[in-house]
């Protein structure tokens, strides 16, 4: 039976061409800046996103906890969405590690906070208080149905962090799908950031690896946070030579991941005993929801599994589906068949 995994975006395999070039890429010691392929994978990774350095790390998540803890010292505020993976979903690393407090804002369902409440969560200088330093975004937010945050509302933001003397961290892990979607250049989604992470690792298909992006300083300082957090690598030229294949190669097809994820919707806004706000679906999430009393979440889960697709339950209503490379228009068309099948027979 073959199996269509729509669970996440990082289920994706590395392609052929990645392999060959994993087998074939110059390497050296990384933590002495040695290895070629990290080299030239950060050089482009900077250029792509519009900043002068890069720095190659393992995942999203140390991403994240790198720019944050290099942006602030302990004791001093984040002011990031409630929604966000890095609230939600990083086990609390920055204040675990930091001791940095985030400071909640609403995420409204297109993935923005408001601007004003944004500026209402800035703290006056006051020996109660904890010092605001960092203001985190997220593009696109993955909570928020994939939604895209567009360039208008990236540079308000940055132009409101810069009028306090804020720095602006963006988590980018689907920045190019933003991008895509958007029908824009990823720079103009980034300019107004101190620092962006994305990552390699989801729709670009590369088996491991994000990049943090921002000025020669800032990532020279990254640099040191990611040591502490023994994050430094080898020879992860390895690792940077599927991400070259990534950034090169597999960024304009995520349109095709985002076709398949608005097909999807469409099919289980068909369905009776699901619902989906199809209209909202613009990159490759889906989050639909089982009509209560009918079937739980959980058990849809667990009987399209047993016919072969695979999507993540997120609560008692609540699912979520995320289309990938590998995952063709027909696997689409199969996998609402599935879910028409499962939700019928309960
Ligand atoms: N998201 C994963 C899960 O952790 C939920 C997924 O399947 O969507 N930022 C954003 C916006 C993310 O969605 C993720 C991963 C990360 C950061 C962390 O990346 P990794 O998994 O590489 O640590």
């Amino acid at each position: 039976m073959k199996i269509i995994d729509l669970r996440s975006d990082t289920v994706t395999l590395p392609t052929s061409e990645m392999l060959n070039a994993i087998c074939t890429a110059e390497l050296g010691d990384d933590v002495f800046s040695e290895d070629p392929t990290v080299n030239r994978l950060e050089g482009l990774a900077a250029e792509r996103m519009g900043k002068e350095a890069a720095l190659l790390v393992v995942s999203g998540t140390m991403a994240n906890l790198v720019c944050v803890l290099t942006h602030c010292r302990r004791g001093e505020e984040v002011i990031l969405g409630d929604l966000s993976h890095t609230f939600l979903y990083e086990a609390g690393g920055v204040s675990a590690l930091g001791g940095i407090h985030p400071h909640t804002v609403g995420n409204q369902g297109d993935g923005t906070m408001a601007l004003e409440d944004i500026e209402a969560a800035i703290r006056q200088d006051n020996v109660h208080f904890p010092r605001t330093r960092l203001i985190c975004l997220e593009n696109t937010h993955n909570r928020c149905g994939g939604a895209p945050l567009t360039v208008e509302y990236s540079d308000s933001v940055a132009a409101l962090a810069k009028e306090h003397g804020l720095r602006l961290h963006l988590d980018g892990a689907r920045i190019f799908n933003a991008a895509v979607a958007l029908g824009t250049d990823v720079k103009e989604l980034t300019r107004g950031a101190d620092s962006v992470a994305f990552c390699l690792s989801k729709g670009l298909s590369a088996p491991v690896g994000s990049v943090i992006c921002g000025s020669p300083e800032f990532i020279a300082e990254a640099k040191r946070t990611r040591k502490v957090l023994g994050g430094g690598m080898r020879q992860a030229g390895i690792i940077a030579a599927a991400g070259i294949v990534a950034m090169e190669e597999m960024v304009d097809r995520l349109a095709e991941d985002h076709k398949n994820a608005k097909l999807l919707a469409e099919g289980i806004a068909e369905i009776e005993g699901l619902s989906v706000d199809a209209a909202s679906v613009q990159t490759d999430i889906v989050y639909f929801d089982v009509t209560p009393g009918r079937i739980t979440a959980d058990e849809l889960v667990r009987r399209m599994s047993d016919m072969g697709v695979k999507i993540l339950c997120l609560g008692p209503t609540r699912l979520r589906a995320v289309t990938h490379y590998g995952v063709t228009s027909e696997d689409i068309a199969a996998a609402v068949e599935v879910m028409r099948r499962a939700v019928r027979s309960a």
